[in-house]
Order: structure tokens, then C-alpha cells, then sequence
């Protein structure tokens, strides 16, 4: 494997409408952004992505854009997006945007232009249907509920594809003038100064044509288009051509959002030439997805989750850095969905930080990861904003929930967990504005906050600064960042452990992930503890008794 500039760096998303607001109007935005640069680099990131920030009516929170080129007024103008370019990039910080390039807005004037005239130029720049004899060219259900058809305004006769809400019109990647339209705009953009992108749900700009139906699999009657997805084959055609055409030439450090890639695929990813530098790692965040739907998932255990990195790791081998992440912004708290209640203690949300942040691969934070935000609680389904998790809720309801269950099942899982305001302060509405946010705060923000945490030099915050920092100590980072991941323990319950081996150095990674205390005995003993979540190691000889939740990193 190639060394890359940023094989040792650290990444952090920013959801700039949840992050902070500087002008008091509820939202947050790029001068927010700007004001926090310093608190980015005192966390010890190297890497930013923002999640969408370009115009958009906002369907689906700014993954629906209805103009590539501008930034959408609530979060700024394109005299901010530069500043923050420039101060950025004194501070050695590299900025991605969010490349959504599968659909765009049902407000995009190419779409407008394709319901004038769907059968000219921009009516090709989507998948556009005649609906014979009422039927609809397949059945297959979007990943927001429902059939991925809708009738195209203004034709009755004619139906337009989306894979996502009926306010994301599929993107024809099959037409090269599209296909042309996206690489123009993607240059642009980096051609601007941009460090790279995020790739969103790039794994669906390849469909199986002509058009067919899938098994049914829910009592909707339609069906999943991971079905039509484990069949499609050619992605790596666009995919060549999107990375020579934008990202070689610009030496671009691209994400892929990739679920659902092939065996055997990997190389072609994420490897020395790979479409794109990193993929996320979704093993974790997709276990124990329920075949209904959010409600009959299943709650991951700590041997699962290890055994889920494990997976991975042992997957992804030499050929290139998986993004590690414990949560995003389409995901529940990583401390609510992989602590059970009873464990979410400080310490566990530390082990559960090492675990991660010490795998091999780029370590990928979420906004308020650092604090060990938590999912916050809906006491109506009126308060969610999230359309993924208010088509879940329909869902469970039609498959018999009550409305008390269906919310209680939906909400451990509703990205809205994930996008309430940033916790700086105790102060009104958690420091995120002096207005009224657009999405409630969660209440524990009076006593889970930056500030509190930057005081305090045993609060989560400051234990994530110290694990970063040792990622980049020079005596260990050729062993963090490229040494073998070797798991050990395997057959032990609650008990994640893992080698971290360079040819000069050998780390021991190990977490008690239960209250009750275990033991682990070291062959040869260790020579220096380099971080512990707590404050005292019990040792006897070459054992160690781990305390409840208590996470070591060892050199040997
Ligand atoms: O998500 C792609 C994706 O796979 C989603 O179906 C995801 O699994 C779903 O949101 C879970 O509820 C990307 C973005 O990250 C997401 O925020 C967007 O909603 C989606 O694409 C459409 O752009
Ligand atoms: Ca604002």
C-alpha cells in the first residue's frame, strides 16, 4: 500500500445546520464554522467535511440541491465559503464538500426543464417513463418508503425515478452529457481550492436496465433496491472516469459513501488507484438491520461490534485505509446505540473511543462524538423532523406497532439524534444560537457541554484530544497508523483486544466492556501504560485486572 499525505491525519464531519449559528436565525452556518476553526484544531483535526451547504429546498436537509454553484443563503454566501477556505487552510485544515451527484432537487432548473420538455436534452438528464396501462416500470421501494416512481408534473403519462424522496430525482449517469455536467462542476469546485469530497450514496448511480421487478419483500409489495443493486455491474466505468476526469488531476482526497460493494471490489475502492482515497466502514452501524424495517432491528452487543471491526480490518488487510467512524449524521449517537443504558458512563464512552480511534485506518468523528453526545428523547412523533425515520414509524405502524412503540422503535435509531444543536455551553439552547433552533436541543446539554468538558481534564473531550494526539506522537504513530491490527481474546465475552504491531513495536489495545472486572494475563508483561481511561491499573505479575469499562493502551 502507497503512503498517502493523510494515512496520519484525524477527520471531523460538521453538519453546518446543527454545528453553530452566528447570526441568531436558528441554523447554523459557515461563519459559525469560521469562529470554531481554532476549537477544530485544539481537538487535534486535520480533515472537515461539511455535509451540504449548496442551495436546496432542504427535502432532504440540503442532499437535494437545486443549484450545484451557490451556497444556500441560510448558511452564507460564497465570500464565507472562501473565507473559510482561507482560514482553513492557515490553520492546515483541509475542507471536503459533499459530492451528491445521484439525484439533485426536484427545484434544479435541469429538472424543471425535463418536466417542459421530457423528451429534449435535460429530460435525458433523468430517468423519465411512459406508466403503460397504469403499471409502473418496477417495483422497487425507495429507501425513504414507497415506489421509487412519481408522476412527472404536468404529464400524467409519464413517471421519473428516485431512489431516495420523490424530491431527489434520480441523476441519468448512463447519459455522458450528464455525466459531463457533474465533472464540470466538480472541477469547478476543486478548481476553487476545496481539499476534496465526500461521496454521497455513490453506489446507486448504477442500475439494472431495462427496468425489472424484484422479489417482494415486505407487505408493501415492493422491494429493496439492495436487490437491484447486488446485480448491477459497470459502476467502475463512471467511477474511473469521475476520478480521472476530477480527482487524479487535482490530487483530490476523496470519501466514498459506499454500502453494498461487491466481494472482491475492495481494490478497486480504495486501493493504491482506487476511485476514491477511503470508504466509510459501515459494518458496525449496519448490524442487526431488522428485514421490516428500524423496528425489529437487533441491539449490538460489545463481541458483536468487536467482531464487526474485526471483520473489516481482517477485509480491508493492506489494501488501503477504511474511514473509521462511530456515528453520523445519518445515524443514532454512537454512545446510545452501542452502550446499553445501564453502561453509558464516561468510562465506557472512552473505551468505546479507543476501540475505534485505534483501529487501522482514518479515524472519522462526528460533530459532538468528542463530548460523547447522546441520543436525545422524542415525546411525539410531532417532534421529529428526520423524513427517514417518519417513513420507519409509518412503517412499524403499518406492521401493527402502536403509535407508543413505534416511536420508541424508531427514535433509538432517527438521524435527528444526530443533528441536534451542537452542545458548546449551559447556556440557552446549548451556546448553538442566540435564536430559536431549528431542531430542539437535547436537555442534557446543561450538564453535557464543551465547556463544562474543556475544564475538566477527565471529561470525554479532553481523553479524545489525548487518544488523537497520541495517534501523531512521533515515538508511536508508525506503529498507530500502519502497524498490523492483530485481534487476541477472540473467545472472551465483553472484552475487545487488539495488537496494534510495527516491526520495531507492538501495542496492546484492550477494553473491559462490562461493569464486572476481567482479568488478562501479558506473556512478557508491558513497559508503559500510554493511555487508560481510568485512573489506577491493578497488576499483578503479568496480569491485569481490568476494571468495569476500563480501556488500556499498552506498549509491550
Ligand atoms: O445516505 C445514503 C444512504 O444509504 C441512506 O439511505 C441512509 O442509509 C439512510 O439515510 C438511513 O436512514 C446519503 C446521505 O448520507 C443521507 O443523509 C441522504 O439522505 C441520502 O444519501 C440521500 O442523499
Ligand atoms: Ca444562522
Amino acid at each position: 500500500m502507497e503512503r498517502k499525505w493523510w494515512h496520519g491525519k484525524v477527520a471531523y464531519q460538521i453538519y453546518p445546520k446543527s454545528f453553530c449559528d452566528s447570526n441568531g436565525d436558528g441554523i447554523g452556518d459557515l461563519r459559525g464554522i469560521i469562529s470554531k476553526l481554532d476549537y477544530l484544531k485544539e481537538l487535534g483535526v486535520d480533515i472537515v467535511w461539511l455535509s451540504p451547504i449548496y442551495c436546496s429546498p432542504l427535502a432532504d436537509q440540503g442532499y437535494d440541491i437545486s443549484d450545484y454553484y451557490n451556497i444556500d443563503p441560510r448558511f452564507g454566501t460564497m465570500d464565507d465559503m472562501d473565507e473559510l477556505l482561507a482560514e482553513a487552510k492557515k490553520r492546515n485544515i483541509s475542507i471536503l464538500m459533499d459530492l451528491v451527484v445521484n439525484h439533485c432537487s426536484d427545484e434544479h432548473e435541469w429538472f424543471k426543464k425535463a418536466c417542459e420538455d421530457p423528451d429534449g436534452k435535460y429530460g435525458k438528464y433523468f430517468y423519465i417513463e411512459d406508466i403503460r396501462d397504469g403499471k409502473l416500470p418496477c417495483n422497487w421501494r425507495s429507501y425513504f418508503g414507497g415506489s421509487v416512481w412519481e408522476p412527472l408534473p404536468g404529464h400524467p403519462d409519464k413517471c421519473y425515478l428516485h431512489l431516495f424522496h420523490k424530491k431527489q430525482p434520480d441523476l441519468n449517469w448512463e447519459n455522458p452529457e450528464l455525466r459531463e455536467e457533474v465533472y464540470k462542476m466538480v472541477n469547478w469546485w476543486l478548481d476553487k481550492g476545496l481539499g476534496g469530497f465526500r461521496i454521497d450514496a455513490i453506489i446507486n448511480i448504477k442500475k439494472v436496465l431495462p427496468w425489472k421487478d424484484y422479489p417482494v419483500d415486505r407487505s408493501d409489495g415492493l422491494s429493496a433496491i439492495q436487490n437491484m443493486l447486488a446485480e448491477a455491474t459497470g459502476i467502475g466505468d463512471f467511477l474511473r472516469e469521475l476520478r480521472d476526469r476530477c480527482f487524479t488531476p487535482h490530487h483530490a482526497f476523496t470519501a466514498g459513501e459506499v454500502f453494498n460493494e461487491k466481494p472482491g471490489e475492495l481494490p478497486d475502492f480504495i486501493g493504491d488507484d482506487g476511485y476514491f482515497s477511503t470508504m466509510y466502514d459501515f459494518n458496525e452501524s449496519s448490524f442487526g438491520a431488522g428485514p421490516h424495517g428500524w423496528y425489529d432491528s437487533v441491539q449490538i452487543t460489545p463481541d458483536d461490534y468487536r467482531r464487526c471491526c474485526f471483520e473489516s480490518q481482517k477485509k480491508v488487510g493492506n489494501i488501503g485505509f477504511l474511514s473509521n467512524i462511530i456515528e453520523n449524521h445519518d445515524q443514532p449517537r454512537g454512545v446510545s446505540h452501542y452502550l446499553l443504558d445501564e453502561d453509558r458512563c464516561d468510562a465506557a464512552k472512552k473505551l468505546l473511543a479507543t476501540m475505534n480511534v485505534m483501529l487501522r485506518g482514518l479515524p472519522f468523528l462526528y460533530q459532538g462524538q468528542e463530548l460523547g453526545m447522546e441520543n436525545t428523547a422524542f415525546h411525539s412523533i410531532d417532534e421529529v423532523d428526520d423524513i427517514s425515520t417518519l417513513d420507519q414509524y409509518k412503517v412499524a405502524l403499518q406492521d401493527g406497532l402502536t403509535p407508543e412503540k413505534a416511536l420508541a422503535a424508531v427514535a433509538r435509531h432517527s438521524r435527528d439524534n444526530a443533528r441536534t444543536p451542537f452542545q458548546w455551553s449551559a447556556a440557552a439552547h446549548a451556546g448553538f444560537t442566540s435564536g430559536e433552533p431549528w431542531l430542539r436541543e437535547n436537555p442534557n446539554y446543561r450538564t453535557l457541554n464543551l465547556e463544562a468538558q474543556r475544564e475538566d481534564p477527565d471529561s470525554v473531550y479532553q481523553y479524545y484530544r489525548k487518544l488523537l494526539r497520541l495517534r501523531k506522537d512521533p515515538a508511536y504513530a508508525e506503529t498507530i497508523v500502519y502497524g498490523d491490527l492483530i485481534p487476541v481474546w477472540e473467545d472472551r465475552r465483553n472484552l475487545m483486544a487488539y495488537y496494534r504491531k510495527s516491526d520495531t513495536q507492538t501495542l496492546l489495545v484492550a477494553g473491559n466492556w462490562q461493569r464486572e472486572p476481567q482479568t488478562i494475563s501479558l506473556e512478557h508483561g508491558f513497559q508503559k501504560v500510554l493511555l487508560n481511561n481510568l485512573d489506577s491499573i491493578d497488576t499483578d505479575g503479568n496480569e491485569i485486572t481490568l476494571k468495569g469499562y476500563q480501556s488500556l493502551i499498552l506498549e509491550l
